[in-house]
């Protein structure tokens, strides 16, 4: 089993001087300006989306950043109503993480007008004029898809009929996971996706959609499980549990993330292995932040560092889990 080299990310704290007049009564009596950072986040579907929010949030605290925080329950529309609200109230930096890759194009246009530069989180989005915004920082979604189905080839000596767990429709990650996997795939004939279905990021989704797998004519005939993210996975564990089949065994199951639930999962023996998204980004997005408020350029793309774990490593890695 290979292992990808898992690097803590370093981070350097920065603290930025004062630019531009914008008068804020939480302005620090050293003179500087507060910076008002305006934050749309998609939900709380995930252990990954619930780490991200904290990092987030716990980054802005550390940093003395105002954080104008809204979570958009997974809908399009809010975010949206959220990011309007943004140019409304004047923030210097606009960050969001987009649900769904398309349709943003107006807003982004209002909020070029308004002069607010935007950074992408975690997601990305599909838009014509790239300048409508500075940086994208996220993690390669297609070599997660890629990772996960070269450790399933591994395992199975090429041979797998693979039910797969989508996250949610017309997101980057559902999109680019499932693009990485499927070009592994091409190399080997004899594994093959015959069931494949919207779990949308979810454990209970991921549950009721894994127990419509298992009640299916092909039941049978399924040998390995592909979930875009551990809470699916982990909510397809109980499904083929209560369907009296051994999860990890009569069905090998890897999924993406690397959550705590994952590795407990992984210890249990009914996880087989996780792809590591690390969702810990606040102090990258704080840093991009800082870089555009003392005008210095950005790279258009920042990357995120992650592994790949087995059951074989579950255990010792468990206790210095951070999410
Ligand atoms: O994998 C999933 C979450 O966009 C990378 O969103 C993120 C994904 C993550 O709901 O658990």
């Amino acid at each position: 089993m290979k292992r990808f080299g898992c690097i803590a990310l370093s981070l350097t704290a920065a603290l930025f001087a004062g630019c531009g007049a914008k008068q804020d009564a939480a302005a620090p009596a050293d003179g500087k300006k507060t910076v008002t950072v305006g934050f749309s986040q998609i939900g709380a579907e995930s252990a990954w989306r619930t780490a991200n929010t904290q990092s987030v949030k716990d980054e802005a605290a550390k940093r003395g950043i105002k954080l104008i925080f809204s979570d958009a329950q997974q809908k399009q529309e809010n975010q949206i109503k959220a990011l309007r609200s943004f140019i409304a109230q004047g923030v210097d930096v606009i960050a969001f993480s987009p649900v769904v890759e398309t349709g943003w194009e107006p807003v982004l246009k209002e909020i070029k007008q308004a002069g607010i530069p935007v950074v992408l989180s975690d997601r990305a989005v599909d838009v014509s004029d790239e300048n409508l915004f500075v940086t994208f920082i996220g993690s390669d979604f297609v070599e997660e898809g890629r990772r996960a189905a070269t450790w399933l080839a591994e395992k199975t000596g090429g041979k797998a009929v693979i039910a797969e767990l989508v996250g949610t429709p017309g997101s980057a990650p559902a999109i680019d996971r499932k693009k990485g996997f499927e070009e592994v795939l091409a190399k080997h004939p004899e594994m093959k996706i015959i069931k494949s279905q919207s779990g949308d990021f979810t454990r209970a989704k991921g549950k009721e959609v894994m127990e419509a797998f298992l009640k299916s004519p092909e039941a049978g005939q399924i040998t390995a499980l592909f979930a875009h993210n551990d809470d699916m996975a982990l909510g397809a564990i109980q499904a083929i549990e209560e369907a009296g089949r051994k999860p990890g065994q009569d069905i090998l199951i890897v999924s993406i993330d690397g959550v705590k639930g994952a590795f407990e999962a992984m210890a249990a023996g009914k996880l087989n292995c996780t792809v590591e998204c690390n969702p810990l980004i606040g102090p990258q997005i704080f840093d991009a932040v800082a870089k555009i408020m003392a005008g210095e350029k950005l790279e258009r793309r920042i990357s995120v560092n992650e592994g790949v774990y087995d059951q074989s490593k579950a255990a010792e890695a468990l206790p210095t889990r951070q999410y």
